[in-house]
């Protein structure tokens, strides 16, 4: 009984603390206050893989990294880097804890370098369409982007997960 009443008095005292610094700031907490996404853009595709891209930047004081991405288009997401392989290909894989954006700088996600990875497209992405995706940032908050598509012959680098030879499939 004790433990509940403790436990209710906290939960009291932090929405009181809530409350007094910001009100509807407070309710409103889960999106993210630092970090905005500019000129995003996603590849059209047909089927199979694709990927987006932007420019990310952090404008608060803490580094920021966006260790998830989600998006209606496709149900699996991954964040990819895009390193050279040792033979002069370029290979992209998974990005080791995710996109890190200092405080005051930006990330230019591009072919050929860091992107959002659409493993499995869940339908066509024609271009001029917009496609949603959620930001998932390490602080628990979120950062909402519309993506337009546009055709983009670029951003064909192998998946080192994949098979060598067709991983982007309709990529190109
Ligand atoms: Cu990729």
């Amino acid at each position: 009984m004790r433990t509940t009443t403790t436990i209710a008095a906290i939960a009291a005292a932090t929405t009181l603390l809530l409350a007094g610094c910001g009100g509807e700031e407070a309710a409103d907490s889960e999106a993210s206050s630092s970090l905005s996404m500019s000129d995003p853009w996603v590849k059209s595709a047909d089927d199979g893989m694709t990927a987006a891209f932007g420019e990310l930047a952090n404008d608060g004081d803490d580094d920021v990294t966006v260790v998830a991405v989600t998006s209606p288009a496709s149900p699996m997401i991954e964040l990819h880097e895009t390193v050279d392989d040792g033979s002069g290909e370029m290979t992209m894989r998974e990005i080791e804890g995710g996109f890190v954006i200092p405080a005051g700088e930006s990330m230019t996600l591009e072919p050929g370098g860091n992107h959002i990875m659409l493993m499995d497209l869940t339908g066509p992405i024609a271009a001029g369409d917009e496609v949603t995706f959620t930001l998932e940032l390490s602080d628990g908050s979120t950062l909402d982007v519309e993506a337009p598509a546009k055709d983009y012959a670029g951003a064909n680098e192998n998946y080192e997960e994949g098979e060598t030879d067709h991983d982007m499939g309709d990529m190109s």
